[in-house]
């Protein structure tokens, strides 16, 4: 699929400020993809849907996730993290985007899971640097990302654990098999 019509597909899912961050998202991860040597277009494809189902109403989420054999502990933690497997069923059914890279990177971008591709990694990254971020912390992990990849992902996943437990927010345990899988390679 060409960039215009994904956009297109996607700009009428979303807020104009959402639509602004997934630009973000694309430029930043079609940048990172050229520097690490993943597919431009791939990267491209799978920043542009990353939030697709960004406001799907819950009930909606909450029974593709309980009907369509997806992990059911998704359910007993944060509805946040619900849009990011429902988006990759939606892109799929919807858009009719059928590589399973790409959808996996939609799928694991808010998560991440044990053992991520690349692409998963670059769209995981460019969600979390892409120039409209502003939290404390996204400068350094910018400047990282910039000259190593896994370092950045773990900085990227160690602050958002940190911010999950200063907000008293439950975590999800695939975010904590990724940091450990991501520290473990990296000792390796
Ligand atoms: O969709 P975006 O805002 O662009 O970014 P995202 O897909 O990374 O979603 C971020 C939200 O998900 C943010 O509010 C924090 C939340 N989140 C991320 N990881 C976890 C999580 N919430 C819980 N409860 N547990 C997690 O592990
Ligand atoms: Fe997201
Ligand atoms: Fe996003």
């Amino acid at each position: 699929m060409e960039r215009e019509e994904a956009l297109k597909l996607v700009k009428v899912q979303l807020t104009e400020h959402r639509y602004q961050h997934t630009l973000g998202v694309m430029e930043t991860a079609v940048s990172l993809a050229r520097m690490y040597g993943a597919d431009e277009q791939k990267a491209e494809l799978a920043a542009i849907f990353h939030d697709y189902a960004k406001f799907r109403p819950k009930d909606e989420m909450r029974a593709i996730i309980a009907n369509q054999g997806f992990p059911q502990d998704l359910l007993e933690f944060n509805a946040e993290l619900w849009h990011a497997p429902v988006g990759a069923y939606l892109v799929e059914k919807e858009a009719g985007i059928t590589d399973r890279e790409i959808l996996d990177a939609i799928r694991y971008h808010t998560s991440g899971r044990i053992g991520m591709t690349l692409l998963e990694k670059i769209i995981y990254l460019a969600d979390y640097i892409e120039p409209g971020r502003h939290f404390p912390g996204v400068d350094e992990v910018r400047a990282i990302a910039k000259v190593n990849l896994n370092q950045a992902l773990i900085k990227a996943v160690q602050n958002t654990i940190l911010f999950l437990l200063k907000k008293n927010q439950t975590v999800y345990p695939d975010t904590f098999y990724t940091y450990n899988d991501l520290i473990k390679k990296l000792e390796a």
